[in-house]
């Protein structure tokens, strides 16, 4: 964060996308699976935010002023007006924002140490690997890359989507969350990606999603929950 940067209007985002209410988070972003990350958080901790909707299949990602809060071009990014020391926060990597909003709530996020960590590397397994790669599935299922003519591609990532499918099923096998009996932040990463890939990205037959047992189960669970259903529409199309 530059220096000066000690308002929310210091921002040369909120040029674009202005705060109605400048005392609650500012959420940038779109309902799509990493977008609804950080919806589905800000709806599960109950902190007052607004969610201004980037028009990514208008490119808004890519202008100048959200590239001034993320240089990658990608939503979900927020501010925190009230960040640490009571300055405002610019952050981006949806990994990062869950793992801000749980520790600023202290919520979705074990105090006792050794679990902490653990809740974390499911949170990273998600980024690294689950978004990644669902993500190159509905590419080559759904998007451009359904008309190639070579199949490899897909049949890599429609793979590896199987194999890390698995690994979620072990571990959810006698768990009802990825953390055991606690919904966390591991949960909440995760959610939206499984209901994205055998939803939108079309591929609950090619990914054999029907041959698993917990999976289906905890997607289930979490779907149930006031807070995720309420995140998966934000910020939906309608939003002003
Ligand atoms: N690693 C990033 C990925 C974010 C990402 O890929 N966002 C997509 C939507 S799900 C996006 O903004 N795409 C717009 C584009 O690439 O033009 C995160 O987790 O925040």
């Amino acid at each position: 964060m530059e220096p000066s940067m000690n308002a929310l209007s210091d921002f040369p985002i909120t040029a674009r996308w202005p705060a109605k209410h400048p005392d609650r988070l500012q959420l940038f972003s779109l309902n799509t699976p990493n977008g609804v990350k950080a919806s589905i958080m800000l709806e599960e901790i109950g902190l007052p935010y607004e969610a201004h909707l980037v028009d990514i299949g208008e490119s808004e990602s890519w202008t100048a002023e959200f590239l001034s809060l993320n240089p990658n071009g990608k939503i979900p990014a927020i501010i925190d007006p009230d960040g640490p020391g009571g300055r405002p926060l610019g952050l981006f990597e949806s990994g990062a924002i869950l793992l801000y909003l749980a520790e600023k709530t202290g919520k979705l996020l074990p105090a006792d140490p050794g679990l902490r960590w653990e809740t974390i590397q499911w949170v990273l397994f998600q980024a690294a690997n689950i978004g990644p790669i669902f993500g190159q599935v509905g590419f080559f299922n759904k998007f451009a890359g359904r008309t190639f003519e070579d199949k490899r591609p897909l049949e890599r990532y429609r793979d590896e989507s199987k194999r890390l499918l698995g690994v979620l099923e072990t571990r959810l096998d006698g768990r009802d969350w990825i953390m055991g009996d606690d919904y966390s932040i591991a949960d909440v990463a995760t959610l939206g990606w499984v209901r994205n890939l055998i939803g939108f990205y079309e591929a609950r037959e090619l990914v054999a999603f029907d041959e698993l047992k917990h999976v289906p189960a905890w997607l289930e669970r979490g779907l149930a929950r006031p807070a995720v259903q309420r995140g998966l529409q934000i910020p939906g199309r309608s939003a002003a």
